[in-house]
C-alpha cells in the first residue's frame, strides 16, 4: 500500500472526528475502488487501526496503535514542511545511517527517519544508544542550512531549545540542558542529541540529527549500564505519552527556531537557552578529547561556546566535550 494513500486515509477518518465515513465517499475522493479502499482498512487493521462499522453508513476510526508510525505523525503534524516525508520502519540499524544515505540520495529539508526500535543506535564517538522496542522516540532530521560547516555545533544547542519547550508542552515537564547535547530530568539524561554532518570545506550540505528520547520506559526498561543515570518521560511525569504527538510538536519547534538560526544566528536563541541550562553556574570537569578542564561554566557566547573560568581567574572556551559535575 502506497504509505501516502494509507496516511490520508486514517486523517481523513480522525477529521470526520466520530462522524460515519462511508467506503464510497472515501473511494471517489481518493479515486480508488470500494474493494481497494475495504483492503486499506484490512491492512490498517493488521497495523493496530480499527475501525467501527455502522452499518450503511461507513467507517468510525475507533482505535489507533500505539507507534510512532507516519499516519500517525501526519495526523498530529502542524508544520510547513518538516515531517512531510517520513520514513519509517518496525525496526532500523541506526537512523541515523538511514537518514545520511538518504541526504545524500537528496532529500529535502524536514525529511524524517523514525521506527520503533534500533539494533545498533550509536551516541557521540560510537558510543552505544540504547533503543528499547516501542518505548521511546528514535528519530533522525535531515536539514539544509546555509551555514558555514564550523557552525553547525549551534544546531545542537537550537535543537535543545526546541526539545525542550516541546517535551515541557506535552508531558508538563521541563527537562534541563546540559551542555552540549544532553537533556536531563532529575539529574538524569532523558535525551540524547547527536549532530552530524555532510559538508564541503566550506559549506554544509546536509545536517543529520539524531534524537533520542527515553518516552514511555518503566524503570525496568533500562539496562544495567544506564539505570542510574537514565530516566524517562512516563517515569517523571506519571503518565503515559502519545510519542507521535510529541514527535510532532519537535517538528514543530525545529522548524520554527531553525529557521531563526539561520536568518539570525544564535544570539536571539542564547538568553532562552541559558534559562533551560543546568551547566552555567556550576563547577564542572569538561573532558575534551586532548585535555581535561576544571572551573566554573560562566557562560555560553553568542556563537555557543561554553566559557569556563579556571582556578587561575582564566576564562577557557570549550568547542566540545563531555562535561560533569564538579562539587
Ligand atoms: C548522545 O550521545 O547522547 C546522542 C544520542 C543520540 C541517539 C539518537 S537515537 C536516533 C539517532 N540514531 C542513532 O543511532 N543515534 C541517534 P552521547 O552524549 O555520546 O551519550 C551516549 C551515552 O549515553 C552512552 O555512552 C550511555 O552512557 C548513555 N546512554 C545510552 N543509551 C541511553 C539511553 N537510552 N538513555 C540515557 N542514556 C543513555
Amino acid at each position: 500500500m502506497k504509505a501516502t494513500l494509507k496516511n490520508e486515509i486514517i486523517k481523513r477518518l480522525v477529521e470526520a472526528d466520530g462522524k460515519p465515513i462511508s467506503g464510497q465517499q472515501l473511494a471517489d475522493e481518493f479515486g480508488i475502488s470500494r474493494t481497494a479502499i475495504w483492503k486499506h482498512m484490512k491492512q490498517l487493521q493488521e497495523k493496530g487501526y480499527d475501525f467501527e462499522t455502522v452499518k450503511k453508513r461507513g467507517y468510525i476510526l475507533t482505535a489507533t496503535p500505539d507507534t510512532v508510525d507516519d499516519a500517525k505523525i501526519t495526523v498530529a503534524l502542524e508544520t510547513e514542511k518538516f515531517g512531510h516525508r517520513i520514513i519509517y520502519e518496525e525496526s532500523m540499524t541506526s537512523t541515523q545511517t538511514i537518514a545520511h544515505n538518504q541526504a545524500q540520495d537528496g532529500a529535502s529539508e524536514g525529511t524524517i527517519v523514525i521506527c520503533e526500535e534500533q539494533t545498533a543506535g550509536r551516541g557521540r564517538m560510537m558510543r552505544e544508544w540504547k533503543s528499547t522496542k516501542g518505548k521511546g522516540i528514535w528519530m533522525s532530521v535531515i536539514f539544509r542550512p546555509e551555514i558555514p560547516p564550523y557552525e553547525a555545533p549551534q544546531f545542537t544547542l537550537v535543537a535543545a531549545v526546541a526539545l525542550t519547550k516541546a517535551i515541557d508542552d506535552v508531558t508538563g515537564v521541563r527537562p534541563e540542558i546540559k551542555w552540549p547535547n544532553d537533556l536531563l530530568i532529575q539529574g538524569k539524561k532523558c535525551t540524547g542529541i547527536l549532530t552530524e554532518l555532510q559538508a564541503d570545506p566550506d559549506r554544509v550540505n546536509a545536517i543529520i540529527m539524531g534524537i533520542g528520547i527515553n518516552v514511555n520506559h518503566e524503570q525496568a526498561d533500562f539496562d544495567e549500564e544506564i539505570k542510574d543515570i537514565a530516566t524517562s518521560l512516563k517515569i517523571v511525569s506519571g503518565k503515559h505519552i502519545d510519542r507521535a504527538a510529541l514527535v510532532a510538536r519537535i517538528l514543530y519547534y525545529l522548524e520554527i527556531y531553525s529557521a531563526q538560526y539561520v536568518k539570525e544566528g544564535f544570539e536571539p536563541i542564547k538568553s532562552e537557552w541559558e534559562s533551560y541550562s543546568c551547566t552555567i553556574g556550576s563547577r564542572i570537569r569538561a573532558t575534551t578529547l586532548q585535555d581535561v578542564f576544571i572551573g566554573k561554566a560562566i557562560g555560553i557566547t553568542k556563537d555557543g561556546v561554553l566559557e569556563l573560568q579556571l582556578d587561575d581567574g582564566t576564562i577557557k572556551g570549550i568547542y566540545s566535550a563531555d562535561i560533569t559535575l564538579e562539587k
